[in-house]
Parts: C-alpha cells; structure tokens; sequence
C-alpha cells in the first residue's frame, strides 16, 4: 500500500492565515518508509535556513494503485554560467528553443525577481503572452503526490553523477511531473534556500536543463513558472497538478 505525505510549514501563522512560507515537500511511499519520512520532514521544517516553522502541516493520504500514472523522468544536462545575468540569459535561450517568448521568458524572470518574499507554490502563465493566468496570488500552484518510482535506484544514480541532496532529488522528480502535462511548455525554477543558488529551465522535449547560478546568495527570494500553451484549461492543469499521483520511471516508459 502506497502512501502520498505532505508537508508545508510556515512562520507566523499558516500559510492561509498570513504566514510565511517556510518549507514544503512531497513523497509518495509505502507504509514501512513513513514514520521515517514524517520524522525528517518534522525536523526540516523547524531547522529551516529559511527560518524556524512555527506552523507545521503533515498529511497523509492513500494512494491506490489504480489512480497512479507513470512519466519518465526528464534527461538532466548541466550548463555553465559564471553569474546571475549569465544564468539568466542562458534560461532565457533554453525557455525561447523550449517554445517560451522572448518576451514572456523575460516577464517570468522579472516576475520572481520582483517577488517580495516566495510563493508556497508556482505561477502560471501564459507562453506567448507572458501573463500570469492563475490568479493564485502569494499562493500559488503546489504540485504534490509525486515520487520516483524507485527511490533506491534513483538516488544511487544520482549519486553516481555527484548529484547527492535533496535539492536535485525533489526538483528533478517534481519537474518530471510539471513536464509530463500536456498544456505545460516549459517551467522556470529557483530555489528559495538562500545559500542554493541553482536553478532550472525544464520541458518535456529538451529536459532538465540545471543553471549553477539563477540568484544572488544569500537571497531567500525563488519561485517556479509554469509557462502554459493558450488556451490551456487551468481546471484541468492545476487538477493534476495538485492531485493526480503521478510516479516517475527511470527506464522512460509512459503509461497515458
Ligand atoms: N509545487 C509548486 N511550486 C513549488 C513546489 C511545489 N511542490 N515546491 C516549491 N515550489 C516553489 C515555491 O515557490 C518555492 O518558493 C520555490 O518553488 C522554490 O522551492 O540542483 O530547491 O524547494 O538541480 O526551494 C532547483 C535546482 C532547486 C536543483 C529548487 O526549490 C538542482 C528548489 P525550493
Ligand atoms: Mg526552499
């Protein structure tokens, strides 16, 4: 039996009540894995670089196995870029092949630069246009029940590029699952971890594109874009996103 646990911490109140983000993370895990998964998620949210949590939520679901899909997992390169407008302007040409606007591919860089403090989750907008369609405010889209399909075997092959950490673990499976809906183009990712300063452009036709430099250190500022196709049902979209328990395949293989 499978379960989905979500975690989301926020200081000074819940996040709905005014709080400020904090953490969150998502995992999707059967039974012998979960007090240990709880355990460390407790202890991430009152440990925070961001700042201690004085909100905690954890939730526990089941998951049958009936309602998972599968999506593979995106193929990862590594750029170089020796600072934040290098990183910048590398994101902007991969969002541009990937299929973004120049000119939305820049709103949604100004965008998080602009953020006065991080979002729970992400923005969407529109790839053309490069508005912001969700209307979510500080808020945002929180994608959640994803996981690998085989943990083990995921973390051993990252570990074997040098990839260890949670950073890499939790991006890579949640932009493998953003990249497998059919109405999302591209995402634009940053973290919020002020001394994590890489970040991403990723799409299901070019990957996991990682940028060593996207923010300043030190910056507790991140965010992620979902850059949409026009005319995107959001309903849709934003249902799985947020509830569709989707597990990534190392091998490749896709099931819807
Ligand atoms: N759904 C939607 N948005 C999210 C989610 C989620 N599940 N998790 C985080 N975000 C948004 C939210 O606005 C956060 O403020 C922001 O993204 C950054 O989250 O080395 O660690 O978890 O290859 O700090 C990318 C590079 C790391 C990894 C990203 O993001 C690598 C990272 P963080
Ligand atoms: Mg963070």
């Amino acid at each position: 039996m499978l379960f989905s646990v979500k975690m989301r911490a926020a200081q000074g109140g819940a996040h709905e009540k005014g709080g400020r983000h904090i953490s969150g993370a998502e995992r999707i895990l059967s039974e012998p894995g979960l007090e240990k998964t709880v355990l460390s998620m407790l202890d991430r949210a009152r440990t925070h670089q961001r700042g201690k949590a004085d909100f905690i939520s954890i939730r526990i679901e089941e998951v049958k196995n009936e309602d998972i899909v599968y999506k593979p997992l995106l193929h990862m390169e590594s750029f170089e870029a020796a600072d934040v407008s290098e990183g910048h302007a590398v994101a902007i040409t991969e969002l541009e092949k990937a299929g973004v606007t120049r000119a939305a591919a820049q709103n949604g860089i100004s965008a998080l630069l602009s953020l006065p403090d991080s979002l729970r989750g992400a923005m969407i907008f529109d790839a053309v246009s490069g508005k912001r369609l969700d209307g979510l405010g500080q808020r945002g889209v929180r994608v959640s029940k994803m996981d690998c399909a085989d943990s083990a075997d995921y973390e051993a092959d990252l570990e074997r590029r040098g990839l260890s950490g949670e950073h890499v673990r939790e991006a890579l499976v949640l932009a493998s699952k953003v990249a497998g809906a059919d109405d999302i183009i591209a995402e634009l990712c940053w973290s919020d971890d002020p001394d994590y300063v890489t970040g991403y452009v990723a799409s299901s036709k070019f990957g996991y594109k990682r940028i060593p430099v996207m923010k300043e250190m030190g910056s507790p500022v991140g965010g992620r874009i979902f850059f949409v196709k026009e005319g995107t049902d959001l309903n849709s979209l934003c249902s799985y996103l947020q509830e569709q328990a989707v597990l990534i395949s190392l091998g490749g293989e896709e099931n819807v």
